[in-house]
């Protein structure tokens, strides 16, 4: 059945074990499982599901894949015509903190249009060298405008997802509304004729 409601495509990316497919089974089912078999994900898998931001009805489709992927050529493919990309780490593997400028050269090379939001996962735990605060401040002022959100969350516990998708969804309504602006098209406004556009330029 043909539906209006507008759908994005949002990716998870950053460093294998970071908690990508974490995040993906907390938004399609509110789960966490602490041993997750396997160490890495394989493939691709996606999800989608409708939320309600600024009461409007909106689709999310969330895009899972292996850290290890970075290096391959599906890469294209999964990038394509994605809205956001939630680029992880670890709060407490700082390899996976410094390997994120890679991840987002990665994303602005792949993708023309997807927004960057930052997520450091695993909160609920504690490392002599965790990333803390101060570390995040200062890596988003080296990214001056290219992330459009930082969030702090714990799969494990569940703080701060919920907040994260409806943010992230709420921020992609708003880019494409002021993308798609009705005020900003005159579609009865003749275009200038030629005789004009000759006067203005002569005088
Ligand atoms: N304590 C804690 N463990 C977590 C959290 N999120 C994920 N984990 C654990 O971290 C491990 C890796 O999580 P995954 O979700 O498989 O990581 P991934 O990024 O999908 O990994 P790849 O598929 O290899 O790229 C698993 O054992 C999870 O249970 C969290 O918030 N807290
Ligand atoms: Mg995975």
């Amino acid at each position: 059945m043909a539906t209006d409601v507008p759908c994005f495509k949002v990716i998870l990316c950053g460093e294998y074990g970071v908690g990508k497919s974490s995040i993906f089974r907390r938004f399609v089912d509110n789960s966490f499982t602490e041993d997750c078999g396997p160490r890495s994900t394989i493939g691709l898998d996606h999800m989608s599901k409708e939320f309600t931001v600024n009461g409007k009805r909106i689709k999310l489709e969330l895009w899972d894949t292996a850290g290890i992927e970075r290096f391959a050529t599906l890469s294209a493919s999964y990038f394509q015509s994605s809205s956001a990309a939630v680029l992880c780490y670890s709060r407490v593997d700082r390899e996976s903190f410094s390997m994120l400028s890679q991840h987002i050269l990665d994303i602005i090379m792949h993708s023309k249009t997807a927004k960057i939001f930052l997520c450091g996962n695993k909160r609920d735990l504690h490392s002599d060298d965790e990333i803390t605060d101060a570390d995040v401040g200062s890596f988003s002022e080296q990214c001056d405008t290219v992330l459009s959100g930082i969030f702090t969350i714990s799969c494990k516990t569940g703080h701060g997802l919920t907040d994260m998708f409806h943010t992230i969804v709420g921020t992609l309504l708003i880019d494409a509304e002021q993308r798609f602006d009705p005020t900003r098209i005159r579609p009865h406004e003749s275009p200038p004729d030629d005789s004009t556009q000759k006067h203005h330029c002569c005088s």
